[in-house]
């Protein structure tokens, strides 16, 4: 259904431009039956939106042109809605909004929003709490203290990060980690942070960092597994370019008190995610078979506020992500297909862009947004590849699935299927849109045959 101020409401027609950016209210939104049916919008100038409620239904739009109603066949409402049930107010809230219009605004608007003053945002606290009582109605509390440990890590670790020029906090440690890789003076801070925050909640029982060669083991009977990549992209700090943290939480199995016994698949994860210490820390989190929740670090208030509810990647984007620098090592398959992007036959066939930042964290937060691919594949210098499985590979796997995407390896298997063999595994990675990956596979499968 389409509506544009003072046009009729049919099921599909477009419609004219209506504002920059604002408030849209459906007044009359009374669907009768499956009033969860969530309302999709397809167009990238729109945002998603879903039915929390009967009446009315309200969402938020950033540079709108058109505003869809795209009501799902199984939905009945009351009577057609008129473009005078929908009214648009300016908001003069500042919303971040992916490239594709997803990623909308819920409840957690920023607290400045001009002269208005927002007194009831979603904070992570909050979320946490609320999502505990939601899903665990007899949960302990574990889960959620160890999240807020998590918390204070990653704003601790983003305070730094910003006065890192200013506190002599850049360049080398002098140290090197378990690969050999020369570790920054951050790196080493930010291991430091990230383990005392597990250690301090009392709820972990171990941890995997990128930073250390051997499993931590905590005194205690915590029941949680945490493994992390503390500073992912630090090669790139000195430059000021964004880096991150990604973590991923396993439930411990009774009895599990060795390294190999974390070596798990990510589908055993209790949730994952990753901070983006860039222009703002974004925070994006999600729980095993649930919503991709993206927050951003108010740092006046020193919260994260809900500013990205339920995250989705967009099918298909013609972006991909690749470290071209490599491709003298390629396999042939991997070859074939970058090529079949790159320079694409038919006569309206365009070639894809091409963004690469160095910075797995930042490139996959693009890649969520914006939709597209990320690709670090094994060649023949790295023939297990670069990135390792359990506190790089699993965690951004788990957030692609859960935002409607998909992760693969280079033998097109699913990423989070993967059982490493040791915490520092490493293999190839090519996750993003399921569009894009289902392109991928199809060039694998050809030189399978
Ligand atoms: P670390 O910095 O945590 O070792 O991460 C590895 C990483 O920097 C990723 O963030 C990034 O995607 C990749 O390596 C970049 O590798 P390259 O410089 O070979 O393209």
């Amino acid at each position: 259904m389409w509506a544009h101020h003072g046009a009729p409401l049919v099921r599909s027609t477009s419609i004219q431009e209506v504002k920059s950016s604002g408030l849209a209210t459906i007044s009359r939104w009374n669907p009768l039956k499956y009033d969860s049916a969530p309302l999709r919008i397809h167009d990238p100038s729109f945002v998603h939106f879903k039915s929390y409620s009967h009446s009315p239904l309200r969402f938020l739009f950033d540079s709108i042109r058109y505003i869809k109603v795209h009501l799902p066949t199984n939905c009945r409402t009351l009577s057609p809605i008129t473009s005078s049930d929908i009214t648009t107010s300016p908001h003069k809230n500042n919303i971040t909004m992916g490239g594709n219009g997803n990623g909308s605004n819920g409840n957690g608007f920023s607290v400045d929003s001009g002269t208005e003053v927002q007194t009831d945002f979603i904070t992570l606290t909050r979320f946490l709490t609320e999502e505990q009582a939601r899903l665990h109605e007899h949960a302990t509390g574990d889960f959620t203290l160890l999240c807020h440990a998590l918390q204070l890590s990653f704003k601790t670790i983003a305070y730094f990060i910003r006065r890192a020029s200013l506190r002599n906090l850049m360049g080398l440690a002098g140290s090197t980690n378990d690969s050999g890789d020369s570790q920054k003076k951050l790196d080493v801070i930010g291991n430091d942070i990230f383990i005392n925050a597990m250690k301090g909640c009392g709820k972990v029982k171990f941890v995997v960092s990128e930073e250390e060669e051997e499993l931590i083991t905590f005194p205690g009977d915590g029941k949680y597994a945490v493994v992390c990549d503390p500073i992912d992209g630090s090669s790139n700090l000195d430059a000021g370019v964004s880096v991150g943290t990604i973590f991923g939480i396993f439930k411990l199995a009774d009895g599990a008190s060795k390294a190999e016994d974390i070596c798990l698949p990510g589908t055993e994860m209790v949730a994952s995610g990753f901070t983006m210490y860039g222009a703002s820390a974004n925070l994006v989190l999600t729980m095993k078979g649930g919503a991709v929740n993206g927050f951003t670090l108010d740092t006046a208030l020193g919260e994260f506020i809900l500013t990205h509810p339920d995250m989705r990647i967009p099918h298909s984007r013609s972006i991909y992500s690749v470290n071209e620098g490599n491709s003298l090592y390629w396999t042939e398959p991997v070859r074939k297909y970058f090529d079949s992007i790159k320079y694409p036959e038919g006569p309206d066939a365009k070639p894809y862009s091409a963004r690469y930042i160095g910075s797995m964290v930042a490139d996959a937060y693009r890649t969520l947004c914006y939709g597209g691919l990320f690709a670090y594949p094994a060649d023949k210098k790295s023939p297990k590849g670069k990135l390792r499985i359990l506190y790089e590979c699993a965690p951004m796997a788990m957030v692609m699935e859960n935002a409607g995407g998909m992760a693969i390896t280079d033998s097109g298997s699913r990423m989070l299927e993967v059982v490493p063999e040791k915490i520092h595994d490493r293999s190839g990675i090519y996750m993003g849109s399921k569009g894009e990956i289902e392109k991928v596979l199809k060039v694998f499968n050809e030189y399978q045959k």
